[in-house]
Parts: structure tokens; C-alpha cells; sequence
């Protein structure tokens, strides 16, 4: 039988202690889920983060530990290892643009991270987002249900929000669909996307729903855009912080994920986002939503561009 003491709080490492990482980490540690080590290259700052949470987190309450640290081996055997190191976009940059520079601290920081925590889920939150998730699949060398890319939880969170403004009534009450890349390409479905039910179809103008879609598609740029240095994090954390939690909680969660896909939606050898269901193991299922012939010509359209882009990377299997 298990003892009481074999027990230990789980443990969930954040790689790159920035906007996304620090929020990330105060999120974890005010909700009791889990001990947070906060790794950066850049010295001091993961510790002076860790230590103003730690202070912050004797006023508000709680007893998780948070280490902020530049030694891998502080990260030791953790349970999820979250990735957020990288640069954000600066307004005029696509999520392309940070693609070659992102995509060798991936490499390293991944490497580094699993080399010490072979059991761990990951999840992948640096941009551009498909692609990061699929480079950091095979530099892990992980099964691909334990590698996680968030971005459709974001992407769906904003075309809530937009539609509860455009309705005046609670996102509470209202459920979206999004799937695709976390690009340009990504795809509101207004068809599969609700308020208590009903089609927003049937309760919003062609007109209302084609501006808020478009609007979903900039939500990142527009953010970027107000800035003026620096993207969105408030609600990149939440997004990661859900998945984070559905994963340590093996909760079962269905939520939009960039996950693997081999076969499902007519694709094989990508990450893409599509609805998943999340518990202690990563990727439990990928759902397969029957889709018109039009929208899965507007996915298969997202998936080329994501794999293009993996391409310039030559990160593909066969040309390794
Ligand atoms: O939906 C989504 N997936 C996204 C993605 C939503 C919001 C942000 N998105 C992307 O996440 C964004 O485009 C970036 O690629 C990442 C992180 O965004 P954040 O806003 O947190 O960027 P910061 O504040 O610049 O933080 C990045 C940190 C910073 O502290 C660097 O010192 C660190 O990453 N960094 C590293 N840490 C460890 N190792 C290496 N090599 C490294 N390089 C940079």
C-alpha cells in the first residue's frame, strides 16, 4: 500500500520565466496544483520572479514551493514541463518571423528539460505554436500523446469573448469551436460554436459573424499591435493554466490543443489544432469532427502552410 510519505506535491517545470512563464507560475502556485520551477537562461531573473511570487503567495495564502533557477537539474523529474522560452512577436511581425530563432531554443531547452524528466507531459506554448509543438515532438523523442501545443484554448477564449461583447450576454454561456493553426489560417467554426446551445448562426448577422471570425484571426496582432512591445499573456496563462491543470488533475478535459495527428481530418505527420481530450497521460483522444467539405478545405489549407514552414526547418523525419 502507499505510504503518506511516498507521496510528494506534483511538480510542474516552466521553461522561460517571462510574461507568459511568471503569470503561468503565479497561476499554478495560487491554485495549490503544483511545486513551480521557473528555468531561464538569463541570470537572475527566474530567481527574482520566484522570490516576488513567494512573497506574494505568503499574502494571498498557499504553501507551494516555487524555485527559479538557470540549473536544469533543478527541474528534475517533474510531472508536466511547460515551454514558453523564445521572443515574442514586436508589432509587424508574423508568428512566422520568430520561426528559425525559436525554433533553436526549442531544440535546446527540450533537449535539456527531458534529458532529466523522461516521464513528463509537454506542452508547448512558444510561437509559432504548430510548428514549435512538432519540433519539439521530435527532438523529445517522446510518443506524441505526451506532447502538448497550446494555443486553441487562446484562439477559442477570443472568439468568446468577442461574441459575448458583440451579444452583451456571459461567456458563460457560450461555447466555440476553433481548429486549425495558430495563424492567419486558423478556423472559427460559427456552425459548431453555441450560446446555451443555439447555432451563433441563428442568433448573429453573416455580416456581425464574418467581423468577429476576422477579428478572432488578429486577436494575437491586436494585442501586439496596443503594446507596442510584447504580446498577450494574461490570457495566454489562463489557457496554459487549464491544460496544466487538466493534465496534473487527469481531468479528461476536451479543449481545442495542437496534438498529433495520424490519419484524423484526412492529415498524418503534423501537430495541429484540433478538440483533444486531456488527462495524466497528455493527448487521451483527438476528436474527429465531421466537418463540411468546405471547412476541411479550409484546414487542409492551414495544415499546408504549418507544414511548409516545418519544411524550411527540415526538421521532417526522412530528411533528418
Ligand atoms: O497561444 C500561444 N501559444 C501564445 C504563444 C500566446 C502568447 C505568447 N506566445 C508565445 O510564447 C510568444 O510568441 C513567445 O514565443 C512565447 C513567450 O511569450 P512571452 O510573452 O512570455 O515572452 P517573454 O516575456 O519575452 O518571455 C520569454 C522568456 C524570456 O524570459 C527569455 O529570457 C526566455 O524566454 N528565454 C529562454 N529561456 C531559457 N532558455 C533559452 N534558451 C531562452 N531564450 C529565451
Amino acid at each position: 500500500p502507499t505510504q503518506i510519505q511516498d507521496y510528494r506535491s506534483p511538480k510542474v517545470t516552466v521553461i522561460g520565466a517571462g510574461n507568459v512563464g511568471g503569470m503561468l507560475a503565479q497561476r499554478i502556485a495560487k491554485q495549490n496544483l503544483a511545486d513551480v520551477v521557473l528555468c531561464d537562461v538569463v541570470q537572475g531573473k527566474p530567481q527574482g520572479i520566484a522570490l516576488d511570487l513567494a512573497q506574494a503567495h505568503t499574502i494571498s495564502n498557499h504553501d507551494r514551493q516555487i524555485i527559479g533557477t538557470n540549473d536544469y537539474n533543478d527541474t528534475k523529474d517533474s510531472d508536466v514541463i511547460v515551454i514558453t522560452a523564445g521572443l515574442p512577436r514586436k508589432e509587424g511581425m508574423s508568428r512566422n518571423d520568430l520561426l528559425k530563432i525559436n525554433a533553436s531554443i526549442i531544440k535546446e531547452v527540450v533537449q535539456k528539460a527531458i534529458a532529466l524528466s523522461p516521464h513528463a507531459i509537454l506542452l508547448i506554448v512558444t510561437n509559432p505554436l504548430d510548428v514549435m509543438t512538432y519540433l519539439a515532438w521530435q527532438v523529445s523523442g517522446l510518443p506524441p500523446q505526451r506532447v502538448i501545443g497550446m494555443a486553441g484554448v487562446l484562439d477559442a477564449a477570443r472568439f468568446q469573448t468577442f461574441i459575448a461583447m458583440e451579444l452583451g450576454i456571459s461567456t458563460a454561456d457560450i461555447y466555440t469551436t476553433v481548429l486549425g493553426g495558430h495563424g492567419d489560417l486558423m478556423l472559427p467554426l460559427p456552425r459548431l460554436s453555441t450560446v446555451n446551445g443555439i447555432p451563433i448562426t441563428e442568433l448573429l448577422s453573416e455580416e456581425a459573424i464574418a467581423r468577429l471570425v476576422e477579428r478572432t484571426r488578429n486577436g494575437g496582432a491586436e494585442i501586439v499591435k496596443l503594446l507596442q512591445n510584447g504580446s498577450a499573456y494574461f490570457a495566454p496563462s489562463a489557457a496554459a493554466y487549464v491544460m496544466v491543470e487538466a493534465i496534473i488533475s487527469d481531468r479528461h478535459r476536451i479543449y481545442p490543443a495542437a496534438a498529433h495527428l495520424s490519419g484524423e481530418y484526412g492529415l498524418t505527420d503534423i501537430f495541429m489544432g484540433v478538440p483533444v481530450q486531456i488527462g495524466r497521460q497528455g493527448v487521451e483522444k483527438v476528436i474527429e469532427l465531421k466537418l463540411t467539405d468546405a471547412e476541411l478545405a479550409a484546414l487542409h489549407a492551414s495544415a499546408s502552410s504549418i507544414k511548409e514552414n516545418i519544411g524550411i526547418l527540415q526538421f521532417k523525419p526522412e530528411s533528418n
